[in-house]
């Protein structure tokens, strides 16, 4: 039961109970009417999203965008999904943070205040394209537990920061380093303080690149508190629970990563397909790296109305993971034929590409556009639902919208 329907059901004792005090006039108190003092936030004032994000959960804050919200080429923070497995840190002091890095393949632990690190190391922007690995969830069957989101968990935002690449090598790192895992300050939602939500990494090539960042900035402002701030760990084409947000330290492993969510069915796929609903067993599960191709439709937003005559201008996003997206189609007849869609370099690796199209319509009637990509190696988005797993991930099935011509 959630907070608000328990403080509804709740007697003044109780609210009182949960206020701390008595509420002094409580027997005039309407019925029904929730004291302010008990509302929940705003999540939209709150984290400055916009009104029509929708919020999939409150404990922990899970809030998805929409296709036609992902419009702009470079994600504004009030347009970018949510997605939190813990209580977001409260008192964030930047001058007393520190990273810290340990583990059996360091040379010798370290650590490093923020200052430090803007100041001993170069500082990049890229734009990095992260989505959440159970992105599509709603749609598999039988359903898979966890956030339902639908097609609103990516953005690619703009990170600024080190490259961890540079932070590593002044660490000393060993030769037999194979994974980073992370650590944070958000909690654990039991409230257990010696809990990780999650501590999730990648292997040493991962942590290697160029664009792997430890990013102090997002869109050229600091990060806002729910996306990170004041530092946060940026792993573009990777599922979007490798970015570790409020991140507090690295550990640098001499084996594969094995903190909280990292192993089980998290994140985790069966390493060959099984039918729908099977019971996979844990040596069977392998862990999502790279992405798959992908790609949304952001304008115009399903469901437009066009005269009959009139063609129809529309654009949208596509990315894969380490790969880039090299080509870009749509078809107006439920995927019997395809036509090709003008497609975008990415602004850099691992930023998605901008699509557009112009779609003709022979007479009156019901449409849908759907979007195909198609990435460097050929691998192609799938018209139905792909593969279904345990927990829901990896759901790249083509987007479409509704057209209506009249
Ligand atoms: N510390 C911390 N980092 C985290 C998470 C978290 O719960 N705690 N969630 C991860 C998951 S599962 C996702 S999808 C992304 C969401 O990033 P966003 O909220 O900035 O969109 O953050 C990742 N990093
Ligand atoms: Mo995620």
């Amino acid at each position: 039961m959630n907070r608000r329907k328990f403080v509804q059901n709740s007697g003044l004792s109780a609210m009182a109970a949960l206020l701390g005090t008595e509420i002094v006039f409580g027997g005039v108190l309407p019925k029904g009417y929730i004291p302010l003092g008990l509302q929940d936030p705003d999540p939209f004032k709150m984290f400055d999203k916009d009104q029509e994000m929708k919020v999939l959960n409150d404990k922990p804050w899970n809030i998805e965008s929409l296709a036609h919200l992902l419009d702009d080429p470079i994600t504004p923070n009030r347009y970018m999904f949510i997605r939190n497995n813990g209580i977001i840190p409260q008192e964030i002091d930047p001058g007393t943070w520190t990273l810290s890095f340990d583990g059996e393949s360091v040379q010798g632990n370290k650590s490093y205040s923020l200052s430090e690190l803007k100041s001993r190391f170069s500082v990049h922007t890229y734009q990095l394209t992260i989505e959440c690995g159970g992105n599509g969830r709603s749609e598999f069957n039988p359903p898979a537990k966890g956030n339902q989101w639908s097609v609103g968990a990516v953005h690619s935002a703009e990170w600024t920061g080190v490259r961890l690449r540079d932070v590593l090598e002044d660490v000393g790192v060993k030769s037999d380093a194979v994974y980073i895992g992370f650590h944070a300050a958000d909690t654990h939602l039991s409230g257990d303080p010696k809990k990780e939500p999650i501590s999730r990494g990648f292997p040493m090539a991962k942590a290697m690149q160029d664009e792997t960042l430890l990013a102090f900035q997002m869109n050229g402002a600091d990060i806002p508190l729910a996306h990170g701030h004041p530092l946060r760990l940026v792993a573009g084409g990777w599922p979007a629970s490798t970015s570790g947000k409020w991140l507090t330290g690295i550990s640098v492993r001499n084996q594969v990563h094995d903190g909280p969510k990292m192993t089980g069915d998290s994140y985790r796929v069966p390493c060959n397909p099984v039918a729908p609903g099977t019971k996979v067993a844990d040596e069977d599960l392998c862990i999502i790296e790279s992405m798959p191709v992908k790609s949304l439709i952001t304008y115009p937003k399903t469901g437009a109305t066009l005269p009959l005559g009139k063609s129809l201008s529309f654009r949208g996003h596509a990315w894969a993971g380490e790969l880039e997206v090299t080509k870009m189609q749509y078809s107006i007849d439920f995927g019997s034929t395809w036509k090709d869609c003008t497609l975008e370099a990415p602004a850099n690796r691992l930023a998605w590409q901008h699509f557009s199209g112009v779609a003709e319509f022979p007479k009156k009637g019901y449409y849908e556009v759907w979007a195909r990509a198609i990435d460097s190696k050929g691998n192609a988005q799938p018209m139905v639902l792909p593969g279904w797993n345990p927990k829901g991930y990896l759901n790249n099935a083509c987007h479409r919208i509704a057209v209506k011509i009249s």
